[in-house]
Formats: C-alpha cells, sequence, structure tokens
C-alpha cells in the first residue's frame, strides 16, 4: 500500500519536475564546458535557454508550427485550418519566404510571438467571438498559435534558417508530406528520423490526397505509416488530407484542438529536449562511478614533490649537522682533542649550523641536482595519479584530467623552491642542557687534571700516604679527583651521546615537517586542486544528468 503510494507520488514528481530536469541539464552543460565538444555543449545550453524562455511565456497557448518541403501544400493546409486567405498559395516555388502566424485568443499571446520572432505584420488574430459565421469550429482552436513555415528543402538559406529557428521553438508539429516527395530520404533524414524523441509532439499530413486515385489511398498511407515506422516515430499519427478540397481538415483541426486543450504539448516538448539533449551529454559524459582523489594517492604525490625538492637530503643533512655540532659541545672534551678538533667548540657548533642554514636557505643549497634527478619520478606520479582517478571514465574526462594534472608542472622548480626558502628548518640552536653538560665536562676535566698534579706532586715528594692528605672514604683525595674526574667524563659523555642522538633525531623530524608542509601545499596547489576541479565537474555533471533524465 506504501510503496504504490510512493510510486504515485514520484510518478507525480516525475512528470511535474521538469524545472528541476532544465537545472539539472544546466548544471551538467556548465560543468562539461571546456571537457566536451563545445558543439554539444552549446547544444545543450540552447534548449535550456530555449526551455527556461519559453516556460517563462504564455502557458495557455500551444504554438503549432506546419512544416515540409515546398509544394506539399503547408500554406494551402494553413489557409484550411484558418478558414481566411491568410498565407499566398503560389505557382512559383517556393512561395512562403517568411513565417506567419493565426492566433486564436490573443490575450497573452504578444510576448510569445515576439519570442518567435514573427514580426506583427506577420500575424493574425482569429477571435472567436467575431467570426461569428464559424463559431463552433473557430473556438475549438483556442489558445492556439498557427504557424506556416517556408519550405525546409530550398534553395533559399534564409528558409532552412527560419524552419530550423522555429522548429525549435513551436510546441507542437504538424510535418505535411505529398505524394510526391513522402517518401523523401532528406526529410526523413535530416527531420523526420531525428525526431525521435519528439514524436508525442508530432502530427504527420499526407496532403493532395484528393490527386491519388481512391484505390490506392490506403496503399499509400500504408506507406507513409512503414516509413514513420522505420524512423522511430510509431507513436506519430497520419493523417489524409486534401487542403484544396477541405477532405480531412475537420479531423485534423480537432487533433490540433484536442492536444492544444490539453496544455500539455509545450512541457511535453521541453521534455523531449531536455532528455534529448541529456541523453547526449550523457552519452559522452559517459557512466563511470564518481569519485575523489584518494589521501594516500595524494600523499604518494606529496612523497614524489619531497624527494625531487631534495627533503630527505635537507633532512640527513639536519641530523648529521646535530649530531657532530651538540656531540662535539657535549662529549668528552680528551676525546673531541682526540678527534682532532682544536677550535673552540662553541664556536664550531655555530658555524657548522650556520653553513647548513645556508644550504637549506636555498640561496646556495647543494640539492638542486637531486631536484634535477626527481623530475622524472614526479612526471610519473602524477601520471599515475592521473590514470588512477580517471580510470573507466570517458575518454573526454580522461583526458581533461590529464591536462589538469600537468597544467601547472612546469611551475614545480620555482615553487618547491620558494617553498622550501620559506620553511622554517630550525635547529641552529645549541640546547640548555647541552651548555650544562659542556660546563660539567670541564669541570670534571679540571678535576681529573687537579687530581693528576696534585698525584703527581705527592709521588714526587712521597707523601701520597701521609696521613695529613685529605682522603674520602679511605682514598686519597687527588686519587679521587684524578680517577672520579676521568670516570665521570667519560660517563657523562656517553649519556650526553644518546642525548645528542635523540636532539639531532628531533631536530630532524622537525626540519621533515615542515619541509613536507611546504612541499605538500606545492603539490596541493600544482597537481591535486586543478584534479580536484575535474573531479568535482565531472560529479556535478553526472548529477545534473541523473536530476535531467529523472
Ligand atoms: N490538388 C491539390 N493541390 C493542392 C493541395 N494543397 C495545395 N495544393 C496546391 O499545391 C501548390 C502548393 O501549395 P502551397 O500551399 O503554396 O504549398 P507550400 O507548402 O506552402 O509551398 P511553399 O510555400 O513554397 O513552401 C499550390 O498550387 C496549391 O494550390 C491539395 O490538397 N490538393
Ligand atoms: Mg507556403
Amino acid at each position: 500500500m506504501t510503496s504504490t503510494l510512493e510510486g504515485a507520488r514520484q510518478l507525480v514528481t516525475r512528470g511535474t519536475d521538469l524545472g528541476a530536469r532544465i537545472e539539472g541539464l544546466d548544471a551538467a552543460a556548465r560543468a562539461a564546458r571546456g571537457r566536451l565538444d563545445d558543439e554539444l555543449v552549446d547544444a545543450a545550453q540552447e534548449v535550456v535557454d530555449r526551455a527556461t524562455g519559453r516556460l517563462r511565456l504564455s502557458a495557455t497557448h500551444t504554438v503549432v508550427a506546419i512544416a515540409g518541403a515546398t509544394g506539399s501544400g503547408k500554406s494551402s493546409t494553413f489557409n484550411a485550418l484558418t478558414g481566411l486567405e491568410l498565407s499566398a498559395v503560389g505557382v512559383r516555388r517556393p512561395t512562403t519566404s517568411w513565417a506567419s502566424a493565426c492566433v486564436w485568443g490573443r490575450d497573452g499571446a504578444g510576448e510569445l510571438l515576439e519570442w518567435l520572432g514573427i514580426p506583427p505584420r506577420h500575424q493574425t488574430t482569429r477571435d472567436s467571438m467575431l467570426d461569428s459565421g464559424s463559431r463552433s469550429t473557430q473556438s475549438e482552436l483556442d489558445g492556439v498559435v498557427l504557424l506556416d513555415l517556408p519550405d525546409h528543402d530550398s534553395t533559399e538559406l534564409s528558409h532552412h534558417l527560419e524552419v530550423d529557428r522555429l522548429v525549435a521553438l513551436a510546441d507542437l508539429l504538424v510535418w505535411v508530406l505529398d505524394p510526391q516527395k513522402y517518401a523523401d530520404a532528406a526529410i526523413h533524414d535530416r527531420y523526420l528520423a531525428p525526431a525521435v524523441a519528439h514524436q508525442d509532439v508530432m502530427l504527420v499530413v499526407l496532403n493532395h490526397i484528393d490527386t491519388v486515385p481512391d484505390d490506392r489511398r490506403e496503399t499509400m498511407l500504408a506507406d507513409v505509416r512503414r516509413l514513420l515506422d522505420a524512423d522511430g516515430l510509431d507513436r506519430v499519427p497520419v493523417l489524409a488530407v486534401s487542403a484544396r478540397l477541405g477532405t480531412g481538415i475537420d479531423e485534423l483541426r480537432t487533433e490540433i484542438a484536442r492536444r492544444a486543450a490539453e496544455k500539455q504539448s509545450t512541457r511535453a516538448r521541453i521534455d523531449a529536449d531536455v532528455r534529448e539533449a541529456a541523453g547526449r551529454l550523457a552519452r559522452e559524459v559517459g557512466d563511470a562511478p564518481t569519485r575523489a582523489l584518494t589521501t594516500d594517492r595524494a600523499a604518494a604525490l606529496e612523497d614524489a614533490f619531497a624527494e625531487a625538492a631534495g627533503v630527505p637530503v635537507v633532512v640527513e643533512g639536519v641530523e648529521r649537522s646535530a649530531r657532530v655540532a651538540v656531540g662535539r659541545a657535549t662529549g668528552w672534551p680528551v676525546s673531541a682533542w682526540v678527534a682532532g678538533v682544536r677550535s673552540d667548540p662553541v664556536r664550531r657548533l655555530q658555524l657548522d649550523l650556520g653553513t647548513e642554514g645556508r644550504e637549506l636557505s636555498g640561496r646556495d643549497r647543494s640539492v638542486p641536482k637531486a631536484a634535477q634527478v626527481q623530475r622524472a619520478r614526479v612526471d610519473t606520479d602524477v601520471r599515475a595519479l592521473a590514470d588512477e582517478v580517471s580510470a573507466g571514465m570517458a575518454r573526454p574526462w580522461v583526458d581533461a584530467i590529464h591536462r589538469a594534472s600537468e597544467s601547472r608542472l612546469d611551475e614545480l622548480g620555482d615553487r618547491l623552491d620558494g617553498a622550501l626558502s620559506a620553511a622554517e628548518i630550525g635547529g641552529a640552536r645549541t640546547p640548555a642542557w647541552a651548555w650544562l653538560v659542556m660546563a660539567a665536562q670541564w669541570v670534571l676535566l679540571l678535576a681529573c687534571l687537579g687530581g693528576l698534579v696534585w698525584t703527581g706532586v705527592l709521588l714526587g715528594t712521597g707523601a701520597l700516604s701521609d696521613p695529613d692528605t685529605p682522603q674520602v672514604a679511605g682514598v686519597a683525595l687527588p686519587l679521587v679527583l684524578l680517577v672520579g674526574g676521568l670516570a665521570l667524563g667519560v660517563l657523562l659523555g656517553l649519556v650526553a651521546r644518546m642525548l645528542v642522538a635523540r636532539t639531532a633525531r628531533h631536530r630532524a623530524e622537525q626540519a621533515d615537517r615542515r619541509l613536507r608542509d611546504a612541499v605538500s601545499e606545492v603539490s596541493r596547489e600544482l597537481v591535486v586542486a586543478p584534479v580536484d576541479a575535474e573531479l568535482t565537474a565531472y560529479t556535478t555533471a553526472r548529477a545534473g544528468l541523473d536530476r535531467a533524465l529523472a
């Protein structure tokens, strides 16, 4: 029960939500602009413009256009329906050069006629109240705007343009065929067969039926039917008419009047236009699932960028430099001498970090060579990203995504350099604990040296075991100073080494984080954002088409 109700409600919404469908097509066309063929996008946009234009105008009028080959009898049919000799019916072909209109019920039709581009001199109004002579037949057509068009097969270009323009704007189309040309490939290929989507807003008239012998009429009508079916127009009614004698004109008028009274043609026509345009777009857009860039993919790209920028080399440099410099400051001073360092360790520390800092600032950085080599990897990764993200999509989107992914790669070198030189890598500071450790090392060294000298003097004077010599826990103080200073200095040196390693690692991690942040911003701006824009456009286009075709 509920599901039936739900179904019914859906049908109503589907039937009435033409506005949403037009909006969907509009959104899809905008998103496809620059990505799909311009002509296709333009055509969809025209449908949107036409549809919104028509919907703003009179909903009580139905624009009925009479179209067909020259001499088929369009103007004659027009005259027969209006009951007036409005359109020139000629022997010289083509006769009609400009469309003319006959309006039943003028109220509200002015803007519509303006929109149709029919100048006032080509307009006639039939007001049923005034046409007392044929009131019943004329009031039947109330709300009809009947258009007599030029021929579609003319040698005159202006005729073609006028016909194509008005055929696109009409709510209901009456195609007039004649016994000579009803099988013409031109009319079937150019107008009838492509109008499959519009068959619910079309009528076909076989005119000049008086010229066909009675016994051949059935066969000819069946033939017309067969050809229309072959075009896919099996729902289009065919009416046999003689505009000259008036045969079948009442039936034609009744059919037009019925459709006009239902007031469905306008929306049905727009609906068909929207569906057709959306269908054509959808074939190009494809139906691959929508997607977003995965974080894994973006992270892999950042890695490639970081490597291209030489971030690992720089980070390793930061760690090495910190380990060496802080290590020198905090190690046992004697081993520093042994290592052949004669200069002031504090000065050396600053000098070293200063050099590293300059390298990292990008001005005389030692990594550009690495960047050159790694550019190849960036290209590969960008291509892999574009491949992955566009997998299964239709060609135009695959191309658009690849184009977008590479669109800004030329800036890569400059942008990475800029980002890295702006990044704060820190690390030039000697930590407070290192100063303390260094002071302690010197105190211990002095204690050790003091103990050594003292012990030497006592040994020289033989007074080492003199009870006057100060003692600590039964051991002579000079020996305690010598051995204790030495042992503690070495021990402190070992402990400091662990701290140095941690500090160096910490600084390296910090530098890595900051550099990667800078690189990540570059990769986001140069590759991720452009690709994301394509994916968003794809999602918008797909969602729009789903709405348009709902
Ligand atoms: N016998 C006969 N002649 C017709 C019929 N309908 C039109 N004619 C004649 O066919 C010729 C062409 O008719 P039009 O109404 O001018 O044809 P059209 O389609 O408007 O032609 P263009 O304006 O040139 O495109 C005229 O001589 C008409 O008198 C018909 O049903 N029977
Ligand atoms: Mg004509």
